[in-house]
């Protein structure tokens, strides 16, 4: 699995306060705890609070690599605010996100071959979310078409099937796990799949629960990646012995110790 920690967004209030205070300490502390936690990769979101979204980027992006040498999420819709950020990173980073609409993806795409980044592409269009794992993967599709044609490595695509909360989309969440299935038919290779793992459980009691118990679905039906909590322990526990259960990594009864250290 491949864990992008999720906590420098600005949606969190102590996050959205060092950003409008330009305070690097919380960012560079988030930073340090989820890359001890075994975070793979860093998602940075300057949130909906920002004033000048394009400074806050080009900061967040050098305060978190002043304290850590993990490759960076850069999560914004708007594009300008992502290439800000890529100008900086100083290694291949991971472009969050591109929908399945035509003039994002040719603004994506040749951003993304430019600076050598791979694109996450969700599956969503104009028209929003489609419900069935029919749809989503027509989509999932379009994106694989796309990263076909402006040249970028169907290994560098992470496609997004986009899981909803499950107290308002509990029809959603079969689906979702379908779509992780069939997009791994779409190409050789195939796309790696990813999801904004913490999105199932908001605004529910339960968080965590519900985190893992969907983090072992997904990764049972082919799931790549995920953006979530990396400090939840029982989450990253759950990670490791799902992966003892897939037979992706070797038995031991020292497995979780291993697999912490490894992470
Ligand atoms: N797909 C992709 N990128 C994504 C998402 C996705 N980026 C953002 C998000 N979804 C994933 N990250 C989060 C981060 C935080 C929460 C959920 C998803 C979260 N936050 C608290 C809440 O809303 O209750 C914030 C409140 C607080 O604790 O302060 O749950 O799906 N590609």
């Amino acid at each position: 699995m491949i864990l992008v920690g999720e906590r420098i967004n600005g949606m969190f209030r102590d996050v959205g306060r060092a950003i409008a205070s330009v305070d690097p300490h919380p960012i560079q502390e988030w930073a340090q705890r989820q890359e001890a936690a075994g975070a793979d990769y860093l998602d940075l979101n300057c949130g909906p609070a920002a004033e000048d979204p394009i400074k806050a980027m080009r900061w967040l992006v050098d305060t978190v690599q002043a304290v850590s040498s993990l490759p960076l999420c850069l999560d914004s819709t708007n594009y300008d605010v992502i290439e800000a950020g890529l100008e900086r990173c100083k290694r291949p980073a991971l472009i969050n996100s591109c929908p399945a609409e035509r003039p994002k993806i040719e603004r994506v795409f040749p951003m993304a071959k430019r600076f050598g980044a791979k694109v996450i592409g969700l599956t969503m269009d104009k028209k929003g979310i489609p419900k069935d794992a029919d749809s989503r993967t027509a989509l999932a599709m379009e994106i694989v078409a796309a990263a076909d044609e402006f040249g970028v490595p169907l290994e560098d695509l992470w496609i997004d099937p986009l899981i909803l909360p499950v107290n308002v989309a509990q029809d959603h969440v079969v689906e979702v796990l379908e779509t992780i299935r069939r997009v791994k038919t779409l190409s050789s290779p195939p796309p790696k799949t990813v999801v904004g793992l913490s999105n199932v459980s908001q605004k529910t009691v339960n968080r965590s629960l519900l985190d893992r118990t969907f983090m072992v679905m997904a990764m049972a039906a082919g799931l790549d990646g995920a953006i979530c909590n990396v400090c939840d322990e029982e989450l990253m526990n759950s990670v490791a012995t799902a992966r003892i259960l897939l037979n992706q990594d070797v038995y031991a009864d020292s497995y979780l110790k291993v697999f912490r250290k490894r992470q």
